[in-house]
């Protein structure tokens, strides 16, 4: 077998799973040299990797989650539950924030849809007004939607995100193939023992799509680190930004602020914006605090 270039899909005790672009699978070993260069190989990690089975090189990261290590991901599917946990959309907010934060593009799966009322799902859609996040309504009891989020996955790593019992391993499951189907039912016992090992893993459902279930983004990863940042990272205020009066603006405090100005007009949703708020005093105190 020659050379040939992959996707870390797995990792046990040093044997690393490789899937190419074709989608079959090599268990592979790292280069001894790696570890003086500080170099860990970890899952989602682009490589290289020779004839006889030893991974070569690691290709530059897009990104990379701390603990555990992940690298590449793509987009992030955020999951929220209409009902039972109602949503929490300042979780939701600080997800986003991450994700652009980490060069990822996030999307809102709405679940649960088959025992909430309207307006429950509404109150989300409305939340997500005016921005070009992608939001998915969908239920796992009648898989209502689960059509729609397979369609919507792109190349790439996808990573499914949000507070326990939103129903992330049940959508997960729904998106494998029958093969994975009993890693899928597997993992979820394995999870409840979760505290010692956070298994992490990137499932190939074809056509160069991988989906896994994440490990949380840490505040290490993926916090804005400044207003300026932050601000970036709600792309609906783009479009007004460069209106207000005050170059620095952060849409806080300032006169003539066009973003405050497009909130009270409806066209940037309000709840976003109050969450900005509510995400910009975190990261003041914070500053307060490592000053
Ligand atoms: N009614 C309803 N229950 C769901 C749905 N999706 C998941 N559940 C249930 O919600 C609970 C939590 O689901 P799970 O997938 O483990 O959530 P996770 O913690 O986010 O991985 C389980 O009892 C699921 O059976 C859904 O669309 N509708
Ligand atoms: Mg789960
Ligand atoms: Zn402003």
């Amino acid at each position: 077998m020659s050379a040939l270039e992959g996707k870390i899909t797995k990792g046990v005790g040093g044997l690393y799973t490789v899937t190419d672009a074709s989608g079959s699978s090599l268990t592979c070993k790292a280069r001894g040299v790696f570890r003086k260069e500080n170099i860990t190989p970890c899952i989602g990690d682009n490589v290289l990797v020779s004839e006889d089975n030893i991974i070569e090189a690691v290709f530059p990261r897009k990104n990379i989650l701390v603990r555990p290590p992940v690298a590449n991901i793509d987009y992030l599917g955020i999951i929220v539950s209409a009902e039972r946990p109602v949503a929490d959309t300042l979780m939701l907010d600080k997800l986003t924030v991450s994700a652009y934060c980490m060069n990822i593009e996030p999307f809102v799966i709405i679940n649960k849809c088959d025992i909430a009322s309207a307006n429950d799902i509404e109150r989300i859609q409305k939340h997500l007004f005016g921005t070009n996040i992608e939001c998915i309504t969908a239920d796992c009891v009648t898989e209502s939607g689960i059509e729609a989020i397979k369609s919507s996955l792109k190349k790439g790593v996808t990573a499914f995100a949000g507070q326990s019992g939103v129903g992330k391993t049940s959508i997960i499951s729904t998106l494998l193939p029958e093969a994975e189907l009993e890693v899928g039912q597997l993992s979820k016992k394995l999870e409840r023992g979760r505290h010692t090992t956070r298994h992490v893993e990137l499932h190939n459902i074809g056509d160069g799509i991988f989906i896994m279930d994440t490990p949380g983004f840490s505040r290490y990863d993926s916090e804005a680190a400044d207003l300026k940042q932050l601000a970036d990272c709600f792309p609906e205020f783009a479009a007004f930004n460069k209106k207000c009066a005050f170059n620095s603006c952060t849409h806080i405090h300032e006169p003539e602020c066009a973003v405050k100005e497009a909130v009270q007009n409806e066209i940037i949703s309000k709840t976003r914006y109050e969450n900005y708020i509510k995400i910009a005093e975190q990261i003041k105190s914070r500053k307060a605090v490592y000053k």
